[in-house]
């Protein structure tokens, strides 16, 4: 392979990775349209792990626990709720054995998001490889349940961005905790998050998230893994993975540091999603969460136990 053939593969690779962005949170600025575009103009050859940009092609992120021959291995499938486990895992490769090599996506070679099946405790870690490919981290899990282990990576030799997916069981007495309805603002630490515009099922829309504390705007967000925020998308009932990152990034010249991160995304169906936005201030990290729901079918009624059902539910013809 002549050097600028693998160029070009590695710039049809950011174009998969900003343009479909782990799956599907589609970023579908006019730049990054024709890089869109472009992706799929060059991408002809790529088979099944060719990453088209849109849904149709290319089943959303995370539900898989492995993909083009990569497989999320942790050592322990159940944890103990409420006691700090160091947990540990492999990715192992197409030959078997641990992969070693990764390219940093956001600054960082493993990206560990950890949300109950619920959408509750919620949990954006960044393990340790302690050699040999094995990969550590210090984890609570607050309460009993079932929850989802998301790893973002790009192995070496991988033209776009992988996001597998496994089950880790607190055994314990399980409390579903039903989803919030669809809220406008987020409250967490003192601070507002107001969330302007919404998700459409199968197209990109622009999502607005403005940050305030104390009833003023906040204008001095702190870059966080490149990013005034990053947004992770679950959607309910089957914990389907986007991850969006903004529009602009610090230090390009025209990005503010706040009060509003803007992005876009596009939810690969109608349902109900859960939304967490990590945004750091004053040198700390902080998650707001929403529910939004795209499209107005397919959401689930949620009913406390006892009460008698609806006969609301959308019929498909
Ligand atoms: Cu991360």
């Amino acid at each position: 392979m002549n050097s600028a053939t693998k160029v070009g593969a590695y710039v049809v690779g950011l174009a998969v990775v900003f343009g479909g962005a782990a799956g599907v949170g589609k970023i579908a600025g006019p730049a990054d349209a024709s890089a869109e575009k472009a992706s799929h103009e060059g991408g002809g050859h790529g088979g099944e792990t060719g990453g088209h940009g849109g849904t149709a092609a290319k089943p959303p992120g995370g539900l898989q626990v492995s993909e083009g021959g990569y497989t999320l291995v942790p050592r322990r499938t159940t944890l103990t709720p409420g006691k700090r486990t160091d947990f540990r895992f492999t990715i192992n490769g197409p030959d078997g054995k641990p992969v070693t090599g990764f390219q940093p996506l956001h600054g960082k070679r493993l990206h560990l998001i950890v949300a109950r099946r619920d959408l509750s405790g919620f949990q954006h870690l960044h393990p340790t490889e302690a050699g040999g490919g094995v990969w550590t981290v210090p984890i609570t899990l607050p309460k009993a349940g079932v929850y989802r282990f998301f790893t973002d990576i790009q192995p070496d030799g991988v033209k776009e961005q992988l996001t597998l997916g496994t089950d880790i069981t607190a055994p314990g007495d399980l409390r579903p905790t039903p989803l919030p309805e669809p809220e406008q603002v987020a409250k967490v630490d003192g601070y507002e998050v107001k969330l302007s515009g919404g998700l459409a099922p199968g197209k990109s829309s622009e999502l607005t998230l403005s940050v305030s504390k104390d009833g003023k705007p906040v204008t001095d967000l702190q870059p966080y893994l490149e990013a005034y925020g990053h947004l992770v998308v679950l959607r309910q009932g089957d914990l389907a993975y986007l991850h969006v990152h903004p529009e602009g990034e610090p230090g390009d010249g025209k990005t503010e540091p706040g009060p509003g991160i803007s992005f876009f995304a596009e939810a690969p169906s109608t349902g109900a999603y859960r939304l967490y936005l990590d945004f750091k201030h004053g040198g700390k990290v902080r998650t707001a969460e929403f529910t939004v729901h795209a499209g107005d079918a397919g959401v689930p009624v949620q009913e406390p136990e006892g009460e008698p059902g609806h006969d609301d539910q959308p019929h498909t013809h």
